[in-house]
């Protein structure tokens, strides 16, 4: 489709907000924030919306840190209803005109839910990345109510990074970080200040993506009010407008300089491929690739040559080169990505033509950067970054217990199709219920569902100190960001898939299936591991027809903790279960 929708608001003219900072160390490490209710301005032609936010603000206030040295942050839930966000399913997925409802504003025509606007405030606080013991990690139902306290201690004890947190409630976590329960969280190390890299304002400067949509009043001007709309074929609320710190497409002034961005994607279900565009052609060479998810590179790396993808939560620390431009030089971060993403390629050349409705990209623009006259400063990158991690041995993994997971969509008849995980083990011979069968040069596994809902009881004990090997089968059309909590994990493999789903082979608990290795005759995708990817990660997409495989150790915490797919309409249903990393003299006690 070639339409284009006419912008109903004006493009960088609002400056980049640079959330405000809390300093750990210059408060002895303790530190209190409110979640309360406030009011926010997403665009300076926009009414103020109503939001929850972290101190009231859009984002929450960045929280720093030293590694080493802990953190006690007291989470004071001072919320109260109703929830300033309208939430509605869309009768129609297009509309009268056969615009994709999801790409315009308003509620087209849907019944605000009651259900969310009834929330109360009930909160609970996770620290995406932290190595965070289990009775602080934000255990999905352990909920404080408003003026309940809740004072959580996070060690610090893990190596410089980008975390972020965010709201994690059982069911609503993606009303409440749409409504605006996220900030940004960044641990510094001896490390990094080697380098040299920058530290703060204003050349180290923190890009929260985040897509957000807008309620209409009768003569159709935006209200600013939050809408969180879906429609019948599409569970995900991909909304139209791209938000960076909480402004929509603004707008950064920026030295002849090389400037550092801590870029995360906190939106939720939305994936970009970001190509930083010029007068007419990309300049992604401007960009270089210095960390992820768990910080650091051993190596910087170029961006991807379409464009930098990050799916929901993940993260990439990236310096990127202005000094050679002249003032008034512009350049303009643009989107790619079609939601719902499936991983498919976009030339990044042709990134100025990626309006496209039908992939709910109505607006490909993220932010423009505006070079202004002043001193140039060019830096060297360094050659060698991370040098605290190796990638575990063939004999740290021949060992390693190895799990199973099957990513699958469940058809239903009076609701849009549900994305769900189905745990699996290798079914005994006399198994005669429902198989999936792996087929990898001649040998089959047959594997039996173990775990298919939240609640099922937990079949994940992973032994604290010792590698396991992870395995995601992606037998659903789009892409999963796979997060586990606690430890970062490291990529294996990305291995080609065909399936074979049964007549009715996915049902409430099980699953029939016959998966073999080997690419399908319609995929068009290259399912490489990009080099961004070979480092410490903690959310790893898995791409349709797709196994990707992960080692992970489980080092410090003991305790109950949860992995789930970071779109947030999948995570709350039901795309997410629990494990419970045990230390190795309790094992023996285990039934
Ligand atoms: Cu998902």
């Amino acid at each position: 489709m070639t339409r284009v929708l006419t912008q109903p608001l004006v493009p960088f003219v609002d400056t980049l907000p640079v959330p405000p900072r809390l300093l750990a160390p210059q408060h002895g490490g303790r530190l209190t924030v409110a979640i309360r209710a406030g009011a926010h301005r997403f665009h300076r032609d926009l009414p103020e919306s109503r939001i929850w936010g972290f101190d009231g603000t859009v984002p929450g206030p960045t929280i720093e840190a030293e590694r080493a040295q802990p953190v006690t942050l007291e989470w004071r839930n001072e919320l109260h209803g109703p929830l300033p966000v309208v939430v509605t399913i869309a009768p129609e997925a297009t509309d009268a005109d056969g615009v994709p409802v999801q790409a315009v504003p308003g509620l087209s025509g849907g019944a605000p839910d009651e259900h969310p606007t009834a929330l109360a405030g009930h909160t609970v606080v996770h620290l995406h990345g932290g190595l965070t013991p289990a009775s602080y990690d934000g255990w999905a139902e352990n909920l404080f109510a408003p003026g309940q306290p809740a004072v959580f201690h996070y060690p610090m004890d893990q190596r410089a990074a980008l975390l972020w947190y965010h709201d994690h409630v059982m069911g609503v976590t993606k009303y409440d970080v749409y409504a605006g329960l996220a900030g940004l969280w960044i641990i510094r190390d001896e490390r990094e200040r080697e380098l040299g890299l920058p530290e703060g304002p204003p050349f180290e400067l923190p890009l929260l993506i985040q897509d957000r949509n807008f309620d209409v009043d009768d003569q159709e001007r935006l209200t600013g009010q939050l809408v969180h709309k879906t429609d019948p074929d599409v569970m995900e609320a991909f909304a139209p407008f791209t938000t960076v710190n909480g402004k929509v497409w603004p707008v950064l002034d920026v030295q002849p300089a090389t400037y550092r961005f801590r870029v995360l994607n906190g939106s939720n279900a939305r994936t970009y491929q970001l190509v930083l565009f010029g007068d007419e052609a990309p300049e992604l060479e401007r960009i270089t690739q210095i960390g992820t998810d768990h910080g650091l590179l051993r190596a910087p790396v170029s961006v991807p040559p379409d464009g930098l993808v990050l799916a929901s939560a993940e993260r990439a620390d990236l310096l990127v080169d202005f000094s050679d431009l002249e003032p008034g030089s512009e350049l303009t971060l643009l989107n790619t990505a079609a939601a719902p993403f499936d991983g498919s390629a976009f030339p990044a050349a042709d990134a100025s033509d990626a309006a496209d409705l039908d992939g709910l990209l109505p607006y490909p623009q993220v932010m423009r950067f505006r070079v202004i006259q002043d001193q140039v400063t060019r830096r060297k990158i360094p050659h060698q970054l991370a040098t605290d991690y190796r990638s575990p041995t063939p004999e740290a993994l021949g060992s390693a217990r190895r799990r199973a997971i099957a990513l699958v969509e469940r058809e239903l008849d009076d609701a849009p199709n549900m994305l769900t995980m189905r745990e699996l083990e290798i079914a005994p011979d006399d198994h005669t219920g429902p198989l999936l069968t792996l087929t990898e040069g001649g040998q089959t596994t047959r594997y039996r569902t173990v775990a298919s809902h939240f609640e099922d009881a937990t079949t994940f004990f992973p032994m604290l100190g010792e590698y396991e090997v992870w395995q995601l089968i992606n037998l659903t059309g789009d892409t999963h960001p796979i997060h586990l909590h606690l430890d970062p994990f490291q990529i294996l493999s990305r291995r080609a898939i065909r399936y074979e789903i049964r007549q009715d082979g996915i049902d409430d608990f099980d699953l029939a299936a016959s998966i073999t290795l080997g690419r399908d005759p319609d995929d068009q995708l290259d399912h490489a591991i990009d080099d961004n990817e070979r480092g410490l990660k903690d959310t790893i997409r898995v791409n349709p027809h797709e196994i990707v495989e992960l080692a992970v150790r489980f080092t410090t915490y003991a305790g109950r903790y949860m992995y789930h797919c970071h779109i947030l309409e999948h995570e709350d249903r039901d795309m997410m279960r629990p494990f419970v990393t045990m230390p190795a003299d309790l094992m023996p006690f285990m039934a």
